[in-house]
């Protein structure tokens, strides 16, 4: 390219740059956020236009903008940031959910092919008037799982105190600032993490309940993940105690988790016997199991949830393995019976309305799926209702007069 071709490239780009930064304040739309794969980019020298697909490009969830939050950039204020823990030493069967943060990403590149409405919930997670990003992955330690757990734990925090874009709440339909529903009387951002074995979501409730004190848990999986490190892999050392079916167990030892309304959805594994579900009540758990899919219904379990969690603050933890197989493969602990895509899609779409304070999506080993991105998509996909239940979902209370 000759020199005074590419000045005028530049300057293309700076224009072009400009005009799209007055639109999106406009729009609300969060940072450079290309709307549309095939939405024009900028135009080339010679005026030809140049846009952007959804196959090409750095890959971030959902074509969102890549914020370096835990370096470069932590002066970017935002408001929801999707966060990669791509930690799987924790696990007990298959390995590979290291790589899921970078799977689930991939499987999201078509989120936005036709603008991002979703249309059950009638509502546009990117044109919230939150701003919305990709804070790229925590740095984890694969040689060692204590340091590790540390090191998700203080990146979790560092962004969950970081403040927030909007004073959230300002969406609601007054316009006047909420009341914030934390503990500690502040606004936090919310973190949707992309695991990562499910270990990760110790590290992730201790650094919640420096903001929210003990909170409320809806946790889908098929397994209980409460069981006593004496039960689930023997406890041969402190380290190997905390791991992808213990981590609520010390959750809860560690006065994590708010007891009586908390719950699972979609358990349906083989036990020890009966005394897990006693030692699950300890934990303050109710169950609801995958068969009541049958029985109870889509309607049924929404209900089920909602009288657990009443109108306190929540932390949603979705493992992949709630989903079955068949739809889901890609996982660390395949368990047949479970719900479909479309159900947990609904059951999810159903939590519109709760104050759902930050999430997980957990045990995606790319690895293990078919050539044609099932689990990935899948994830991305409940990711994609659980973003829009939150941004729909004001995170704080009307001020009383
Ligand atoms: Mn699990």
């Amino acid at each position: 390219m000759k020199f005074s071709s590419f000045l005028l490239l530049c300057t293309a780009v700076v224009t072009s740059a400009s005009s799209a930064h007055n639109h999106e304040h406009a729009d609300q739309v969060p940072l450079d956020f290309a709307r549309f794969p095939t939405e024009p980019l900028y135009r080339g020298a010679d005026g030809e236009v140049t846009a952007d697909a959804i196959f090409s490009g750095i890959t971030t969830f959902s074509k969102l903008p890549w914020v370096q939050c835990l370096t470069r950039e932590q002066d970017v204020p935002f408001d929801i940031a999707f966060l990669g823990a791509p930690f799987d030493t924790g696990t007990s069967y298959r390995p590979g959910a290291r790589f899921g943060p970078a799977g689930i990403r991939a499987g999201s590149r078509r989120l936005n092919l036709y603008g991002g409405y979703n249309v059950p919930l009638e509502f546009n997670p990117f044109k919230s008037g939150l701003r919305i990003v990709d804070c790229g992955d925590i740095p984890v330690t694969p040689y060692d799982n204590k340091y590790a757990i540390k090191q998700i734990e203080d990146g979790h925090k560092m962004l969950l105190h970081r403040e927030t874009f909007s004073p959230l709440g300002n969406d609601s339909l007054t316009g006047e600032p909420l009341v914030p529903i934390s503990a500690d009387g502040k606004h936090h951002p919310r973190i949707i993490t992309l695991g990562g074995d499910h270990t990760i979501v110790l590290p992730l409730l201790r650094s919640i309940y420096s903001a929210y004190g003990a909170i409320s848990v809806i946790h889908f999986d098929s397994h209980l993940d409460t069981w006593k490190p004496s039960v689930f892999g023997g406890a041969p050392s402190e380290q190997a105690a905390i791991n992808h079916g213990t981590y609520f167990w010390h959750a809860a030892n560690e006065g994590l988790i708010k007891n009586g309304s908390s719950i699972h959805g979609a358990i349906r594994t083989t036990l020890s016997g009966l005394e897990d579900y006693e030692n699950d009540d300890d934990a303050g758990f109710l169950r609801i199991e995958a068969r009541e899919i049958d029985t109870i219904g889509v309607d049924g379990i929404i209900k089920k949830i909602r009288e657990t969690v009443g109108d306190n603050p929540v932390y949603l933890s979705i493992d992949i393995d709630s989903i079955d197989p068949a739809f889901a493969p890609a996982t660390g602990t395949p368990e047949t019976g479970g719900w479909t895509t479309r159900e947990l899609r609904a059951i999810l779409r159903g939590l519109d309305g709760i104050p759902i304070v930050s999430a997980d999506i957990v045990e995606v080993a790319p690895a293990y799926d078919t050539n044609a991105e099932l689990t990935t998509m899948a994830a991305a996909d409940a990711l994609f209702e659980v973003l829009t239940v939150m941004t729909k979902t004001p995170l704080g209370k009307a001020k009383k007069d």
